[in-house]
């Protein structure tokens, strides 16, 4: 076996990253654990057509069958959105699901680990993992941050939902070294919201700036770490922070009433906000992944052209 064998990238991809064009990656948590069916797979059809109107190509990462695979048939998105046993998968699951040859959806963190290994820069996502509330005595603190510390990738988000800590997330995004900037606002945004009560660690505005600032950390300084791109919902799209806070506060609560932890966390506060909020929030989250995809794809196409 050679090496790369656990490694598929697809015709279009490859030939796009051959030629220096642009490319943008996408997950596959928020397919199998962070939506309900069948929204889950019309988001991440729609959101490959965004990039590739855009003018980039669309790559979704998952783990099939033992393979790390970067650009996903029509029908693999529908398996990753319906099959049972797709193991939610982050940086450290990869090695067991090449050695059992098994099926994973990845995280933020895995999607950029594999992303970077084919050569991709640019990964449009809904919202990033971060420092749980409650961490200092949970250490519940995501393994997307890790890895925006060491993986020369992009991440384009919505910024980081309230069911996280966003003030320790962005301190622990400072330590790591990780460069924080937000697309066109002073404020940082969560998720849902535009803002979250804490400013934009930096403001730059627009994909030439962003992706300017992409070849200065990576081409000038040669810096081993991500990037984490905000860029906040749409404005008709937005639910104010002050209507999810109850929803969340409830849902956090019934978290540690039923004792759950670790992988299953994120999942299951993904899954009661949607319950509680009568698919509302689903709309919000399907408007923010669309711009994120289309901001992203904007980015991916300047820093290709900047490096040419
Ligand atoms: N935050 C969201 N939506 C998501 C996720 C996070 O608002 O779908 C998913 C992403 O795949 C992210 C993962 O990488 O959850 C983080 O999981 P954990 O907290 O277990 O590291
Ligand atoms: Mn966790």
């Amino acid at each position: 076996m050679t090496p790369m064998s656990s490694l598929i990238v697809h015709p279009e991809v490859r030939a796009a990253l051959d030629a220096g064009q642009a490319v943008v990656a996408l997950e596959s948590t928020i397919i199998s654990h962070g939506m309900p069916f069948p929204q889950n797979v019309e988001m991440a059809i729609e959101v490959e057509r965004i990039v590739g109107e855009l003018g980039a190509v669309p790559a979704t990462i998952a783990v099939l069958g033992g393979a790390c695979r970067v650009g996903l048939t029509a029908d693999e998105l529908h398996q990753l959105a319906t099959a049972d046993g797709i193991v939610k998968a982050t940086t450290r699951d990869l090695p067991w699901l090449l050695a059992t040859g098994a099926s994973g959806a990845t995280t933020v963190a895995a999607t950029m680990r594999i992303a970077a290994r084919a050569g991709v820069r640019v990964f449009a996502t809904g919202g990033i993992g971060g420092v749980h509330r409650g961490a200092s005595t949970t250490f519940d603190v995501s393994a997307d941050l890790t890895e925006l510390s060491t993986t020369q990738v992009a991440v384009v988000s919505a910024g980081i939902k309230s069911i996280l800590d966003i003030r320790l997330t962005l301190e622990r995004l400072e330590t790591l070294g990780v460069p924080v900037v937000v697309d066109g606002s002073d404020d940082f945004p969560s998720f849902y919201s535009r803002t979250s009560g804490l400013p934009a660690p930096r403001r730059l505005d627009g994909p030439e700036a962003i992706a300017r600032l992409l070849h200065a950390t990576w081409t000038e300084l040669d810096l081993q770490v991500g990037v984490s791109i905000a860029t906040p919902i749409p404005r008709d799209a937005e639910i104010p922070a002050g209507e999810v806070a109850e929803v969340i506060d409830e849902a956090l609560a019934e978290l540690d009433r039923r004792g759950i932890t670790g992988q299953e966390v994120t999942p299951f506060l993904l899954s009661r906000v949607v319950e509680r909020t009568g698919g509302r929030s689903l709309t919000a989250n399907l408007a923010l992944v669309r711009n994120n995809a289309a901001v992203a794809a904007r980015i991916a196409v300047e820093y290709a052209e900047q490096a040419r």
